[in-house]
């Protein structure tokens, strides 16, 4: 009755005001995959996976589902996670978010361990516990929590969706194993969220993979453990139909559904945009639909099970969050929370305070072509179009020495317009590295102290250039964008804007950053 009651006051809306609020996705840009939400009274919570990205599981906070701000991350300290090594493949994989009595949990899977363990908090925007891991299940990933007359229940993706339950201050299992359901005999059936409502728990997951076969399906049950009906409409949310072939969003799937406080239903899920067919860079990001979900019904997700980039829907009423800076000028005492390592930081290499209004970034011989952690801080590419440029200092620097910006993917799936130096002197140059191939475009002298470092990305190409003044950008090279692409080169996450340097030998050069900027066109 109640979401009747709110669909009938948006159109009202709509008639009386004359707009249809509606909004844009994705609503999480850029690599934002494997998305989980919960609500906590009027407050909408949203993490996303990270693997080998640090700090781990960024945490974000909305009113309106739309509108999104980063508040804090899950994993900040070494102590609750070893990314020792971790790439594209390993480290952390999707979390899941829940809110019981106070507390906000959040559990999730370490490869290559595939250890399950989980954080919790009273405040999702400061600190998070130690990690508690559930030593009795290993194996597999997509964990998730579900709490019920008092009990907390572990579900996870093994060859079946599983379930136990758990004591949830010690994570120590209390019953055992069973067996759930394996979806509709989709491949990698995984995503496991269960939800209680009339009177039914339904157990939705994701099957076909997370890529163009994506699709989520839905099944039900009396009884938690089963035996769970499938939804007769499934998949209820699939872009691989012949339908949706030409959408501009592919690989939707891995969801969650969250209710608003006006008993209205959402989901999230991801998806990816590709540059017009197959291929994509930026990884996968995170959609919203609106859900109707009647009493004793299923759910029906956005009308017909689909999603678009400008959605024209009812909303929540709107609430705008803090925008973040187009231009990062390094003047606070920590890093704006977009930014992020490669693995677990030497914290030494990094410094806002040596010099103020600029980030210092030391050199180290970890280079951007290896696993560990390099010096290096990255944001994500958010648009398809796009404009970065650094304003970098580079009178520190040594010979063998090397700092600059880079389109980075993988570390053997860079392209960075970089600045060496040789015999005491400075050289800029564009540096491609595809696989086993690596690539030194043209190298050009600098006179000046200062050089402002530029890549630009389109549906074809990214473009390296740089300047000695700020006005004129001088082009080095254009790349395809093809080869930073998750097709091309596997893996699960999306290309970041970064600045490094990185040395081949010890030494103590070191590159001052004055400022960054990201200007992103949709
Ligand atoms: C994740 C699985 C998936 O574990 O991709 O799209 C895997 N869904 O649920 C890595 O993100």
């Amino acid at each position: 009755m109640k979401q009747k009651l709110f669909v009938l006051s948006a159109i009202l809306m709509h008639f009386a005001f004359g707009f249809s609020q509606g909004f844009k996705n994705p609503v999480l840009p850029g690599f934002h995959a494997d998305p989980s939400v919960c609500r906590a009274g009027d407050d909408f919570y949203l993490v996303n996976s990270t693997f080998q990205y640090f700090p781990g599981v960024p945490v974000y906070h909305s009113k309106d589902l739309i509108h999104w701000q980063q508040v804090g991350a899950c994993l900040t300290r070494p102590s609750q996670v070893d990314l020792t090594n971790a790439d594209g493949n390993s480290g952390i994989y999707a979390p899941t978010i829940r809110y019981h009595e106070g507390r906000f949990y959040m559990i999730t899977t370490l490869f290559p361990s595939r250890k399950h363990f989980y954080v919790h908090t009273k405040d999702p925007a400061g600190e998070w516990s130690e990690p508690i891991f559930i030593d009795s299940t290993t194996g597999s990933c997509d964990p998730t929590l579900f709490f019920d007359n008092g009990k907390c229940y572990f579900l996870w993706k093994d060859e079946y969706i599983k379930i136990c339950e758990i004591d949830v201050e010690t994570g120590k299992q209390l019953s055992e194993i069973k067996r759930l359901w394996s979806g509709m005999g989709g491949r990698y059936p995984e995503g496991p969220h269960i939800y209680k409502k009339d009177g039914f728990y339904y157990l939705m997951l994701s099957e076909g993979g997370t890529e163009h076969g994506h699709h989520v399906t839905i099944a039900r049950s009396r009884f938690l453990d089963g035996p769970y009906t499938p939804c007769p409409a499934n998949p209820i949310l699939t872009h691989f139909s012949n339908q949706m072939q030409n959408s501009p969003i592919q690989g939707v799937g891995h969801a969650d559904l969250v209710d608003a406080p006006d008993g209205s239903w959402w989901m999230i899920c991801l998806g990816y945009r590709t540059h017009g067919y197959l291929q994509h860079v930026m990884g996968r990001e995170t959609f919203l639909a609106p859900v109707r979900w009647d009493k004793n019904a299923w759910p029906v997700v956005n009308g017909d099970g689909t999603l678009q980039i400008d959605m024209e829907c009812p909303t929540l009423p709107q609430v705008e969050m803090p925008e973040e800076p187009e231009k990062d000028e390094f003047d606070k005492d920590r890093l704006e929370r977009y930014w992020s390592y490669l693995c677990n930081p030497h914290t030494e290499n990094y410094s806002l305070a040596e010099r103020k209004g600029h980030v210092r970034l030391k050199a180290s011989t970890v280079s951007m072509d290896e696993l560990g952690s390099p010096t290096f801080i990255g944001r994500r590419q958010t648009e398809i179009k796009f404009q970065a440029t650094a304003a970098v200092d580079i009178s520190q620097l040594e010979n063998g020495v090397t700092a600059g910006l880079t389109a980075y993917a993988a570390r053997l799936n860079h392209y960075d317009v970089r600045v060496t130096r040789e015999n005491g002197k400075n050289y800029v140059e564009a540096n491609l590295r595809v696989g086993q191939v690596g690539h030194v475009g043209k190298r050009l002298p600098l006179k000046s102290r200062k050089v402002y470092l530029r890549i630009e990305g389109d549906r074809d190409f990214y473009h390296l250039s740089f300047s000695e003044d700020n006005r004129h950008f001088e082009h080095l090279f254009q790349m395809d964008y093809r080869y930073l692409s998750t097709e091309t080169i596997g893996g699960f996450t999306g290309v970041h804007l970064g600045l490094f340097i990185q040395s081949d030998r010890p030494s103590d050069a070191y590159a001052d950053f004055d400022w960054f900027e990201y200007k992103a066109f949709n």
